[in-house]
This record gives structure tokens, sequence and C-alpha cells, in this order.
């Protein structure tokens, strides 16, 4: 046996279905379901094999001949993945629909498989006459699907549907417990996805949705699923609050917010989604727009632990009050596929940036938050050039009232992104933009990379 030398199960041919079958001996020989597998070998038989044998079978593969070429010499296996029927997936597979419910990290995602041996297409691959680039790592393609489609219909087994737990939609009465009661129930017993089929749902701001202590669940609304936030006077509050939690998802969805709804005048923290202290987070085609305060904020707990690895990957984030999206203290947070509006409607306060780098300073340190990606996203506001850096698309705070050397965020990647506004790298180091566009000015600190960028630099100091 090749790879890593450990039977895990054997690969099977079903002539009937036309389809290659995993039996996982995990779970004694069941037939694995939606499910990805790692495979230590590409053909079962390939040890031993000739170089004619290696070209001849690499060649069926056709446009990933030169894949599977490396994968059978290399002895590197394969990860393969095996739908709802068990069938090994080949070609194009998107993670939408029902599978929304099985790979709810990978949702909006495109995937290619080889048609013969089922292996992952990785970095540039011809396909039809096109050439598609795949994450050397993760396999997904670059491109953006414009939509997820969930079918709530026949759930599986793993999901609790909220609407069992008292949550009604279109009926005016309160939600937000009835969804923290389907949540509970999810992990009391022993699942971990809470669906909230679409509709629109009335939620009031305290406690708002909580997901605190948990690790792995999965809250997944459908695309249509509103979360109608009710008008109150609170100066600070979650609508969505992650505390303390690991592997979360959050998919889909709308947080509808109560900005102009908002009966107090205080305060500027009444947040859509907040997460202290949480790690492994991804939210997925979700909606924020309108809140009181930051439409996401990633900060720290109670004892000062910041978030780590967070993603927010096709999430629309739009006409919140303060910021979009604020990152307080978080490490490896990336932003990818979104797209953010900054809007200049009456009572917005400061920093009305589409995306804001603000570590606080206590004692007179600021910490520095690392590895921050800002991926393939578009970021739109309605002025340019103010002077005190209002309106940023993205800004990193101007420390020098700390100190001139304060460093707010270092590894910093922009990549194939367009800010319609302005951008400021005031206190980043290791910060570099790639292939992206600002239509405003780019006040830019003398250490900050361009390439390939389009837009008017200011270098810092010139106020
Ligand atoms: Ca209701």
């Amino acid at each position: 046996m090749l790879g890593d030398g450990t039977v895990r199960g054997r690969e099977i041919y079903d002539p009937g279905s036309n389809g290659w079958y995993w039996l996982d001996s995990v779970y004694n020989g069941a037939k694995a379901e939606n499910k990805e597998v790692w495979i230590p070998y590409i053909y079962q038989q390939e040890a031993g094999w000739s170089n004619d044998e290696i070209m001849n079978n690499a060649a069926a593969s056709g446009t990933m001949s030169g894949q599977v070429e490396n994968a059978i010499r290399g002895h590197y296996g394969k990860w393969v993945r095996y739908d709802s029927s068990g069938a090994m997936a080949k070609e194009w597979y998107y993670v939408t629909g029902d599978q929304v419910f099985y790979y709810p990290d990978q949702v909006g995602s495109i995937y290619y498989y080889d048609w013969k041996t089922g292996l992952m297409a990785k970095g540039n691959t011809s396909i039809g006459g096109q050439t598609y680039h795949f994450n050397e790592v993760t396999g997904v393609r670059d491109g953006m699907m414009d939509a997820i489609t969930v079918d709530g219909s026949n759930l599986p087994s793993h999901v609790v549907n909220a609407m069992d737990y008292g949550a009604i939609p279109n009926d005016d009465t309160d939600d937000g417990e009835r969804i923290n009661d389907a949540i509970k129930a999810a992990i009391a017993l022993g699942k971990n996805t809470v669906y909230v089929p679409a509709g629109r749902y009335v939620i009031n701001t305290f406690p708002g949705i909580m997901i605190a202590g948990c690790t792995g669940i999965n809250l997944i609304m459908d695309p249509n699923t509103v979360l109608d936030v009710q008008g109150n006077d609170r100066t600070n509050y979650n609508v969505i609050t992650l505390m303390n939690s690991s592997k979360i998802n959050i998919v889909g969805g709308q947080i509808a917010g109560e900005r102009y709804k908002h009966t107090g005048t205080g305060g500027e923290w009444g947040m859509g989604i907040s997460m202290y202290g949480c790690t492994d987070v991804t939210i997925s085609y979700c909606d924020v727009r309108a809140n009181w305060g930051d439409g996401i904020y990633i900060g720290y707990n109670l004892e000062g632990v910041g978030c780590n690895k967070i993603t927010l990957r096709h999430c629309y984030v739009a006409d919140n009050r303060r910021t979009n999206i604020s990152i307080v203290k978080g490490d490896n947070v990336t932003i990818d596929y979104c797209n953010i509006q900054i809007t200049d409607n009456p009572g917005s306060v400061a920093p009305r940036a589409g995306i804001n780098i603000e570590p606080d300073t206590k004692d007179g340190v600021t910490p520095t938050l690392h590895t921050i990606r800002i991926w393939n996203t578009v970021v739109d506001s309605p002025k340019a050039g103010d002077y005190w850096g209002q309106f940023m698309c993205f800004r990193n705070q101007d420390y020098s009232y700390v100190s001139p050397s304060t460093v707010s965020c270092d590894d910093v990647e922009v990549s194939n992104c367009t800010f319609r506004g302005d951008f400021g790298n005031y206190s980043g180091n290791n910060f570099r933009i790639i292939n992206s566009t600002v239509t405003g000015t780019l006040y830019c600190k003398n250490a900050t990379q361009l390439f390939n960028v389009k837009g008017r630099v200011y270098p810092l100091g010139w106020y």
C-alpha cells in the first residue's frame, strides 16, 4: 500500500451506477456519504507500475493528467469527496443546496475533481479549453458564486430546525429566544447545526442570538431569512454574539439592523455580529445592514483574549452607523469576496469606515494584530479626501498619538480589491497591496509595498 501506509478503507466500483464508493474502515465498512476522504494512493494497484503504466493511466485523466502523474510518482494520495449517494464526486462540484448542511465552511466554493480518479484539481487547470486557477492548498477555485441555495425541505439528521423550537416567521412574535432554544437543543442532542428557514424573524436585541462557550456549531439561514431587529434605546448590544467559542459557521441570512428605528441617542455599540475570544469562525453569504454600531466586530473577551482564524466570505456589509467591519483584536483574519458599502446617512458616527483595524491601547501599549488578508473585496464610500480619516474604505488607525513606532497590524495583504474612496495604512508593517484599485487617495506609510496598484499615493507625514 502506498502513501502513509495506513489502510483506512477501500474503494469499490459499482458498474450499475458507474460510481466509485468508499467503504470506510473507521466506521466498520460503512459507505462514506457527504464526506471528504483522504485516500493514500491514486489507484489502488499503482505500486510497482512501470513508467509506461504510469503515463498511460495519467493520460487517461486528460486535462488533469499532469496532476495525476505527479500524484502517482510522488505517492501523494488524494482528497476525494463522496456525494449524498456515496458516489465519488467527479468534475465540477459546487458547495450549495443541501451540501450547505455538510460543508458549511465551504459554502459558495467551487471545486473540480478528475473525471477518472476523483483527484481534486489544484493550481492552474485547463478545463474545456479555459484555464482556471484552484487554490494550491484548499482546491477552491478563484471566482465568485453569485448566491447559495438552501433546500431545507429534507433536513439531514444532524440538523435542528429552529421552527421546531417555536421560531415562527412572519408573525410579529419574538423569535430570538426560540432560535437560542434551538441552539441549546442542538448541543443537548449532540447535533451541530441549526437551520432557520426563509422568512422574517423578530429579534429583540437583549440578549440577542447567543453562541457562547460552544465548539462546532453551524447556524445556517436561508438566503431569504431576515433577522428583523427591533428598535430600542440601548447603547450596547449585539444581534448575534459569539463568545469564547470555536469552529463556528454562520451561513446565509440577512441582519436588518435597527439604525433607523433606534429610540435612543447614546452609544455606538449596537453591533450586527460580534465575536470575542473566538477561534475558527467563518461567516459566509450573510447580509449585515443598518446596525446602530458596527456591522461585524472582531474583539476580545473579558480576559483580554482576542479572536483567531476568522473568515468573512461573500458577505454584504452595508450602511452600518459606525463602521462596517471592525477588527479590534484578531489574528489570521481573512475578508474574501465581500462587498462593503459605506453610507453618509443622518446620524453616522466616526470613523464611518469600510474596514477599520483599531486595537485598543491600554497602559500605553497597543497590541499588534497579525496576518490580515483582504482579498477580492469591493468597498464603496460616498466621500473621499477627508482630512480626518472618515469614510475610508480601509484604514488602520493612526497611533502616532501613542508613539510613532506603534504597529497596529503586521503581515497584511490586500489583493484583487477595489476601493472606491480612500485607503489608509497609517500604522501597519509588512503591508502589501497587490492588483488593486483605489479611486480616492492612498494614504500610505513609506513601508507599504505596492504591486500593480492603481491610485494616487500620498506618503504619510504630509499633514
Ligand atoms: Ca416570529
